[in-house]
């Protein structure tokens, strides 16, 4: 299809404030946004008469779009040829995109244009989108009125993908339905489900009862959140597993909505359910129980014949269930540790020549790979499957970052882009302290919005092997489906449109606002989405005044800064606040007199490093770069509980040397230094630093001091009297060097990787 310049007219308004014979038109709030859409005054009106036709090469998606017409009208739609008051499905060969269309809409009929049916079905799903967002709630309707667009769409990427993982929490078969709904809602193709891990195994394997039997449950689950110690647990026994019978049917649910079921089936490690069940497939041959708390396991399964046998057996039944080209095997985050004491695997090792236990993963992967590509299948794996070598055909999924993605793209490897930075939709959403429980880190909805999944290392050619971007949703937080639909939506939406729209037409502020326009449409479907659209945030700018804003448009930000609670007659923000002492601002988003928001309330505290100037010699990960630099003396403290927020800098197994100098020589009587503590994430504070200072008279002082690093909380917040130093000469500087904690220690996450610092704040009093 051929795509003129793309002009969004997308919706600044919410209403077009054409009114045509008192007919109020919604402006059209596509999301994923089409490619180009164009919107005219008139409007095709949908009333008793209206019939369909009943395109024939399109009969799927024809039929798909008369259930819902006549869910919303309560009436029967007959389908017919004519040229009025009609919706038209008709072939176009023309249409190259196999998953393109087009939509033409006037006052007689509403025109679908596509070479395929999958085209056709997404042309409804527009079309369903540009009625009334209570259509399906509102019998009685008689006349309902769409605008008069001309939309041309095809996707930017082929592979669209959602991920959820039913190991560490399951959901019914309703339930999968309805997220799969919502993906083919948003134009999405690829439903990624991870169907196996230490904590139970969710698929019937009837081969193999005790996968049913004893791998689908564990006895109790960990209470609260792996980083508060010691670990409790409910000591209720939790699990269950999807019937063949159950899986078929999502299976065939999908594919009616286009949607491609991508079954995960972890190797060879996240295996610890498996070998529960069949102690005989690890390699200490001693019990082990299913999982009850989160985390990597040394629990693998062993390279002996008869793992591999079992394994055969259990993909060739799911390859039964699957129609799938693709099965993902996993091969992430598996620990060598026993392999390395196992004479099994060091024969293994032996008679194939491997170098080490890294290569006999490789072994490990390219075997399951060579079963799989002789049944006409292609494996997925997460980018650990680069280690040791990478298995001829596969197809990398790059979580840890992009580096695996640009090295199996360079490679000639195709690759689905999922890392944590972008993609993880169970890290926190809202710096709001009352989000709930997740597992740590900080996505908010725009960064996963301006994500760009081609990396920049490679070139044209390289990223055609990109297929496309996923959202992931790990579950261990995430006990009922309820939240799981807290932390997906709206994120989903926001990555729909990374796959879908083009750079060129994605604009992160008419999203928000066709967001706006879509809670209804999320509300009749009955998700759970988090709404943080009317919330206020604050950057400090750089003649240090704090500037407040608000994401939708239309709204007025209200404020105090003597502790009381914002109300409709408070202070209007119009302009930035001046930052020359210490302040504390409550404010609160409001619309026609009315709190829309919860009130969001920042402290900046004026301290004498506040306007100096900071460098440091690292530059912080592009995943954390908080608010830069100068973000660590800007008068805010970073959250307690939130270290990817705009004020926490992250670096990665990196030495750091910061320094301030100051603008006029002070006098220093305290330091503050704040770091992050969450040995889950792999984040540690250091063990100690090093400062030096040069005073006004030449002297210089320079001291180490040891942190104490048993903290049981996230943060290792360190203050220290500067004033034995110092007790009447003013510094010029201070310098801080700050060495990395080190490598992680054994028995911990991520044990043998570097640790990660995470710096915020520092106070200078
Ligand atoms: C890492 S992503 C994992 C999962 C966890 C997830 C939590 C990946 C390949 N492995 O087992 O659930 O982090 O964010």
């Amino acid at each position: 299809m051929k795509l003129r310049l793309a002009i969004l007219f997308l919706s600044l308004m919410f209403i077009i404030g054409c009114k045509e014979q008192g007919v109020q038109l919604l402006s059209p709030s596509i999301i994923p946004a089409p490619q180009f859409l164009k919107v005219d005054a008139r409007h095709f009106s949908i009333d008793a008469a209206t019939i369909i036709s009943n395109g024939d090469d399109f009969t799927h998606s024809v039929d798909f779009l008369k259930a819902f017409l006549e869910q919303g009208t309560g009436r029967n739609w007959e389908t017919n040829y004519t040229t009025e008051n009609i919706i038209t499905f008709e072939y176009d060969g023309a249409i190259t995109s196999k998953e393109g269309y087009t939509i033409e809409i006037n006052e007689q009929q509403i025109l679908i244009k596509a070479s395929t049916d999958t085209g056709a079905f997404y042309a409804a799903q527009s079309l369903i989108q540009l009625m009334p967002t209570d259509f399906l709630d509102s019998k009685n309707i008689s006349e309902i009125h769409i605008p008069a667009v001309t939309i041309n769409d095809e996707p930017r990427f082929k592979y669209r993908g959602m991920h959820l993982d039913v190991s560490r929490h399951m959901y019914d078969v309703d339930f999968i339905k309805k997220y799969i709904n919502a993906m083919a809602m948003l134009k999405m193709n690829n439903f990624h489900w991870h169907l196996t891990d230490d904590q139970g195994w969710r698929i019937e394997i009837k081969k193999y009862p005790r996968l049913q039997e004893v791998a689908a449950y564990r006895d109790s689950t960990l209470l609260g959140h792996y980083n508060d110690t010691p670990h409790q647990y409910d000591g209720k026994k939790y699990g269950g597993f999807y019937t063949q019978e159950e899986v078929r049917e999502v299976i065939a649910f999908a594919k009616a909505r286009h949607i491609n079921v991508i079954p995960e089936i972890e190797l060879p490690g996240h295996a610890q359910a498996a070998i529960a069940a069949y102690p005989e497939l690890g390699c200490t041959g001693e019990n082990v129980q299913v999982a009850m708390k989160w985390g990597v396991f040394e629990d693998i399964y062993c390279p002996s014949e008869e793992t591999f046998t079992f394994l055969e057996n259990v993909l060739d039944e799911v390859m039964e269930l699957f129609p799938s080209k693709y099965i993902h095997i996993g091969g992430d985050e598996a620990p060598k540790t026993q392999w390395k004491t196992s004479a099994v695997a060091q024969q293994v090792i032996k008679e194939n020549g491997l170098t080490d236990e890294y290569e006999l993963q490789s072994y490990f992967i390219q075997r399951m790979e060579r079963y799989l590509n002789s049944k006409g299948r292609q494996i997925i794996g997460w980018d650990e499957i680069l280690e040791g070598g990478l298995a001829p055909n596969a197809t990398v999924m790059s979580w840890r970052g992009t580096q695996g993605a640009v090295e199996a793209a360079q490679a000639g490897h195709d690759v689905i882009m999922t890392p944590t930075s972008h993609a993880y939709f169970d890290y926190y959403q809202s710096e709001n302290d009352d989000e709930p429980l997740a597992i740590g880190g900080f996505l908010p909805l725009e960064k996963v919005y301006n994500f760009n999944p081609i990396p920049q290392e490679l070139t044209k050619e390289e990223s055609k092997h990109i297929l496309g971007p996923q959202g992931n949703v790990w579950t261990e937080y995430m006990k009922t489906s309820d939240q799981v639909e807290y932390m997906a939506f709206p994120r989903m939406l926001a990555m729909s449109e990374v796959a879908w729209t083009n750079e060129a037409n994605k604009d992160y502020s008419g999203f928000l606002n066709r967001l706006e326009a879509f809670h209804k449409r999320l509300d009749a479907l009955d998700i759970n989405y988090a709404n943080h659209l009317y919330e206020v945030s604050g950057v400090l700018n750089d003649s240090l005044a704090y500037e407040l804003s608000t994401v939708t448009l239309g709204k007025e930000i209200r404020y105090t800064t003597d502790g009381t609670i914002p109300v409709a007659t408070s202070t209007l923000y119009e302009r930035a606040i001046p930052f020359n002492q210490n302040l504390e601002i409550n404010t609160t988003v409001f619309k026609d007199g009315k709190a829309l928001g919860k009130m969001f309330k920042q402290e900046l505290i004026y301290h004498k490093g506040v306007g100096a100037t900071l460098t440091i010699d690292k530059t912080p990960h592009s995943a954390y770069a908080g608010s830069g630099a100068t973000g660590l003396i800007n008068g805010i403290k970073g959250s307690d509980s939130r270290y990817g927020d705009s004020e926490w800098l992250g670096f990665w197994g990196e030495d750091l040397e910061i320094e301030i100098e100051f603008e006029e020589p002070i006098l220093i009587s305290e330091i503050e230094l704040r770091f992050y503590n969450a040995p889950g994430q792999w984040i540690y504070a250091p063990k100690q630093f090093s400062f030096y200072s040069r005073f006004e008279s030449g002297a210089l002082v320079a001291d180490k001091i040891l942190l104490k690093n048993e903290a049981q909380s996230s943060l290792v917040d360190f203050k220290y009297d500067f004033g034995k130093y110092n007790k009447s000469n003013k510094s010029k500087n201070i310098k801080f060097i700050i060495p990395n904690y080190g490598f992680i220690p054994e028995g911990k996450q991520g044990a043998g990787n570097k640790a990660w610092t995470f710096i915020d704040e520092i106070v200078i009093r």
